[in-house]
């Protein structure tokens, strides 16, 4: 819930995921918060300086494949198809394939931020100015109408990064069933996914020297006090990063350093010294791993690609 100042009739109560989040979040046995409220403008600035962190070699990884494999990417796509990339915010890596598929009808960026959209949209147009650009406001997790225009045309979606890995393996198959929905009969899939590796490599990703991953995390806490008049004592709580190898996955965390209690919207929440507060999974996959939860939604293998140092992987999928 969050306040609002309105002239008329004082202080008024309006619903705010976030604050509902935090507090069912806190209330749980196991203390979590959702990693979608990660991304507020201090968190998402802090993750573009994440991507260029020496240690977070996903985004540089991901980059030199789909600079290395853009012209098979959009080789196998006939004329006339149609390009559509899920959460394409700055759409700066969509730039690569855009620039190998001459024969394109159109690019449809989905994303829930208009300001990424329009943004994006100015700057590919500049770019590609005969490319017809048909952004789409929305969430890609969701059921998403098409714009007629595109009915009947070959799909190629685009999700880059290894957002994915973010998710549940529950979620994730949810996910890529609606991806498989949206695409349709024949549709095809680029996708990225974070690759399995040695175990300090992937610590180190998560946990760098210059603490950027770790203010990031701590973030969430100065957001809770920032828009929800929380007190937390940013101080009193450490980043923590762990990989957790049964589920193939880092998972991160808050500690409380000491036994503390926090008020937030009138109520308390207490943290014994130690206690965690789970913030973020980050799941690593083999490639038949991969293959094996694509399958799971309804997509069939076609190609897979890695960087120089396999740290990383691109795959094409096509719907069964
Ligand atoms: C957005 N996502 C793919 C990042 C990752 O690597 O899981 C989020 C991140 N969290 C900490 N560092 C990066």
């Amino acid at each position: 819930m969050t306040l609002v100042e309105d002239t008329s009739i004082g202080e008024i109560e309006v619903d705010s995921d976030f604050a509902n989040a935090l507090l069912d979040g806190l209330s749980a046995p196991a203390k979590f918060i959702p990693c979608r409220f990660l991304y507020d403008a201090a968190g998402s600035a802090l993750f573009e300086k994440i991507t260029e962190l020496p240690e977070y070699y996903p985004t540089r990884a991901d980059a030199e494949i789909l600079r290395t494999r853009a012209p098979e990417i959009a080789h196998v796509m006939p004329p006339g198809a149609v390009l559509i990339e899920f959460g394409s915010g700055s759409s700066l890596k969509t730039e690569l394939l855009l620039a190998q598929m001459r024969d394109l009808y159109a690019y449809v960026p989905i994303d829930i931020s208009d300001a990424a959209l329009r943004g994006a949209q100015a700057r590919i147009k500049k770019r590609f100015p005969a490319l017809r650009v048909l952004p789409l406001l929305g969430d890609f997790a969701l059921p998403i109408q098409m714009p007629p225009e595109i009915a009947d045309r070959p799909r190629l979606g685009f999700f880059p990064g290894s957002t994915i890995g973010n998710l549940e393996n529950a979620a994730a198959i949810k996910l890529l069933a609606n991806l498989a929905r949206i695409l349709g009969p024949n549709g095809r899939l680029v996708i990225g996914a974070d690759l399995k590796k040695d175990e300090r490599r992937l610590i180190a990703a998560y946990d760098d020297e210059a603490g950027v991953t770790a203010a990031f995390n701590l973030n969430l806490l100065k957001r809770a006090n920032r828009e929800l008049d929380a007190d937390f004592d940013v101080s009193q709580f450490d980043h923590l990063a762990e990989y957790n190898a049964d589920h193939g996955r880092i998972e991160i965390y808050l500690v409380s350093q000491a036994e503390q209690s926090v008020k937030i919207r009138g109520r308390r929440f207490r943290f014994a010294a130690g206690e965690r507060i789970h913030t973020e999974y980050s799941h690593k996959y083999d490639i038949d791993g991969f293959h094996a939860l694509a399958a799971r939604a309804g997509w069939g293998p076609v190609e897979v690609w890695t960087d120089s140092d396999r740290l990383f992987s691109v795959h094409m999928l096509e719907t069964v």
